[in-house]
């Protein structure tokens, strides 16, 4: 089955899924403070499936910095800028080491607390990438960026929860650059999209954090359409997933972590309102899944 294609088993140590992942979306998406969010790993719920996310290398503690120095710090992070070659863009690596399950499906693994390793390399584009899909195919620039995409297994395509209004310009550029990919056979049917609604929340998206599908639906059906058609291609898989990562305060009646800078047709912009209570939640099952191609229960509960 093609959820194997990539795991590998070494006995007595953790099952090892890799990804090589991209992640794409409009500015202000929330793609850099996703990554970094990921990478400071805040707060950890003892219950989480999450044991410990590792930042690898000098990008990955780059983008610890980055969490501590400028979110925690109730700041905004910097827009990402475009460089001018996509192979110059960082390349992150984490490792994310989920406690042992029994739900695994692998059959050689044993029972007693078989560990799980995600391990990815993933770019963060400029959201500037995003926008010349939708103003200007042929740019140099563009095809730069659209190779180095060809070699991801996995693309996270983050769209803002709050910014449907956008739905109909988002489509067209998802539409070109699925036409782009699709020019290559590299990885073709292998290819994995999670489109994962960030800044989840927010009220209106947070009580609908379990039926990401729905939501996704619901807020960006044009996006969807070309989804749904791209995957019934046969070229690849899609599959939807919400987020945040700021997260909630408080428990019997929670409210967003974030004081709001400011709301329009874009989304919103926000920062962290109580960083020593910050908890990001979502940031790993779209991980797990264009790791191993499996939805994670547990990691779905947020
Ligand atoms: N409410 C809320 N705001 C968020 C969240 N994640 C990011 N933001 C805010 O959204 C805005 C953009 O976030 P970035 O992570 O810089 O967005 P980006 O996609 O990297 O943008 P570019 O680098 O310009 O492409 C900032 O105001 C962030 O503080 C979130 O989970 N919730
Ligand atoms: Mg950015």
């Amino acid at each position: 089955m093609m959820r194997d294609w990539l795991k590998k088993y070494t006995a007595s140590e953790a099952l090892q899924s890799s990804a090589v992942v991209r992640v794409i979306g409009d500015r202000g998406s929330g793609k850099t403070a996703y990554m970094a969010s990921l990478a400071r790993w805040p707060n950890a719920d003892p219950k989480s499936p999450v044991q410990t996310v590792t930042p690898v290398g000098e990008a990955g503690e780059e983008l610890v910095a980055k969490a501590q120095n400028i979110l925690e710090q109730g700041l905004q992070l910097e827009q990402t800028r475009l460089d001018p070659n996509a192979s110059d863009t960082k390349d992150y690596t984490l490792s994310i080491t989920l406690k042992g399950q029994l739900s695994w499906k692998n059959p050689k693994a044993t029972i007693a607390s078989q560990l799980v390793n995600l391990n990815i390399s993933c770019k963060d584009y400029a959201g500037e990438f995003f926008t010349d899909l939708l103003q200007q195919s042929g740019n140099s620039k563009l095809q730069d960026y659209m190779e180095d995409c060809l070699q991801a297994t996995g693309i996270m395509f983050l769209v803002d929860g709050n910014s449907k209004r956008k739905d109909f310009e988002y489509a067209t550029a998802l539409d070109k650059f699925l036409t782009a990919l699709d020019r290559t056979d590299i990885n073709v049917g292998l290819r994995k999209i999670a489109l994962v609604l960030t800044k989840c929340e927010q009220p209106e998206l947070w009580v609908n954090r379990h039926r990401p599908d729905f939501l996704a639906e619901a807020c960006f059906p044009q996006v969807c359409r070309k989804l749904k058609t791209w995957q019934q291609m046969g070229v690849g898989r899609v599959d939807y997933f919400t987020a945040s990562a700021f997260g909630m305060l408080g428990q019997n009646f929670p409210e967003p972590n974030m004081n709001l800078l400011g709301r329009g047709r874009d989304g919103v912009a926000a920062v962290i309102k109580d960083p020593k209570r910050w908890r990001p939640f979502g940031l790993v099952a779209p991980i797990y899944w264009l790791c191993t191609g499996d939805r994670h229960k547990e990691l779905d509960k947020g």
